[in-house]
C-alpha cells in the first residue's frame, strides 16, 4: 500500500521551482495570488493541514493553534525567525517546528553592511537630491557624511548573521565589538578580531555604529530600550535588520528628532508594514521594507530547506532544522 501523502498548506507564493517540486512530493494547497492569509484563512489551514508552511506574515498564536486539528504535526516555517509562532503552545500540542537557517545569513549580512555604509555616507539622501533635480553641483562642503573606516562597530547578537557582518565590516576597516548571551569560542573571536563586551550598556556607550542581529524573543523585546538608546553617543548610528521589536522604535524616533543620534538604518519595524510617518520626515534615516534576505537565490534556498524538512518528517525521520522539540 502506498502511504498517503501529507497535505501541505503554504500561506504565501513560493518560487515556482519550489512549488513544482512540492506538488510532486505532497498534496498541496498553494497561495497563487500571494495575498497574506487572513486569520480565518489561517484557522482553516491549521484545521485541515498535516503540514503548515507559514511565513513572517502569519501570526500563529495560541488562538490559532487552539483551533488546529490533531492532524497538524509540522509547522515548516519559510524563514529563520520564528517569533510569529507561539512555540510554547506548539510544544504543548506536540507540533514539530522547523525553520530555514544559514541560507539567508550572507544576504542579510550584505543588507546590514549596506545600511552601515548608506546611513553615515548619506547614500539615500544623495539619490533623493539627484531625483529632485535640485543638485546645484559639487562643493567641498556638500553632502559630507562620516567615514566608517577605523570606526567601532558594536554587534548586538553574534550568531551566524552577526559574525557574517563582522567579516564584512573588517574588510571596510572597522573594529569589531560584540555583545552576546554567550561569549564566542576563542578561536572564532580571534579570527574575527572581535572584542567581547559582557555589558551591553558599556558597549553601547562606546560605539560609532550599532548593528542588531539577535532574534526577537520575550528576553530581547525592547532590548534596545529608551534607557539603553540614551547611552549611545550623539555621533552614533544604529542599524536594525533583525526584528523591529528588539528596538524601542518610538524612543529611537524621539532621539532622532532631537538630534541625539546621528542616524539610523531600518529594514524591520515593530508593526510591519505600517511605519510611523514621522520617520519619513527625517533625512538621516534609511528605511527599507524588510528586504534583508530578499534575493532570488535566497528564496529558492529557503524553499529547498522547507522541502527537505517536510520530506524528512514525512519519511518518519527528524527534520534537520528543528526549532521544536529541540529548543524552548
Ligand atoms: C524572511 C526573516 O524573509 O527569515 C527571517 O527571519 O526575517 C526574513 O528575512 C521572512 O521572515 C520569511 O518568513
Amino acid at each position: 500500500m502506498v502511504a498517503k501523502k501529507p497535505l501541505v498548506v503554504v500561506t504565501r507564493k513560493l518560487p515556482d521551482v519550489i512549488e513544482t517540486r512540492m506538488m510532486e512530493l505532497f498534496d498541496c494547497r498553494l497561495n497563487h495570488d500571494d495575498h497574506p492569509f487572513t486569520k480565518d484563512e489561517l484557522v482553516a489551514a491549521v484545521r485541515e493541514a498535516d503540514v503548515l508552511v507559514p511565513t513572517i506574515t502569519d501570526r500563529i498564536d495560541a488562538g490559532v493553534l487552539g483551533q488546529a486539528g490533531e492532524q497538524l504535526r509540522l509547522i515548516a516555517n519559510f524563514g529563520t525567525g520564528v517569533d510569529h509562532i507561539d512555540l510554547n503552545t506548539a510544544q504543548q500540542r506536540g507540533i514539530t517546528v522547523t525553520n530555514t537557517p544559514d541560507v539567508l545569513t550572507e544576504d542579510t549580512a550584505d543588507m546590514a553592511m549596506g545600511l552601515i555604509l548608506a546611513v553615515p555616507r548619506r547614500l539615500a539622501e544623495g539619490e533623493r537630491l539627484i531625483r529632485s533635480g535640485k543638485w546645484a553641483g559639487w562643493s567641498p562642503t556638500h553632502m559630507l557624511g562620516h567615514r566608517i573606516y577605523g570606526k567601532r562597530l558594536g554587534i548586538v547578537g553574534m550568531g551566524r548573521i552577526g559574525q557574517a557582518v563582522a567579516r564584512r565590516a573588517r574588510g571596510f576597516g572597522m573594529t569589531i565589538h560584540y555583545h552576546n548571551r554567550r561569549r564566542l569560542h576563542p578561536e572564532i573571536e580571534q579570527e574575527l578580531e572581535a572584542t567581547y563586551w559582557e555589558s551591553l550598556d558599556q558597549m553601547l556607550a562606546r560605539m560609532d555604529v550599532i548593528s542588531i542581529h539577535c532574534p526577537h524573543t520575550p528576553a530581547t523585546y525592547h532590548l534596545l530600550s529608551a534607557r539603553r538608546l540614551k547611552l549611545l553617543r550623539e555621533q552614533a548610528y544604529i542599524v536594525n535588520t533583525a526584528r523591529g521589536e528588539v528596538l524601542d522604535e518610538n524612543a529611537l524616533l524621539r532621539m532622532l528628532q532631537r538630534g541625539e543620534l546621528a542616524g539610523a538604518g531600518l529594514d524591520v519595524f515593530e508593526q510591519e508594514p505600517s511605519i510611523n510617518p514621522k520617520f519619513l520626515t527625517l533625512d538621516n534615516v534609511v528605511l527599507l521594507p524588510h528586504m534583508g534576505s530578499a534575493t532570488i537565490e535566497g528564496r529558492v534556498d529557503m524553499g529547498e530547506k522547507v522541502l527537505i524538512n517536510i520530506k524528512t518528517y514525512a519519511d518518519g525521520h527528524k527534520p534537520p532544522d528543528r526549532v521544536l522539540p529541540n529548543l524552548v
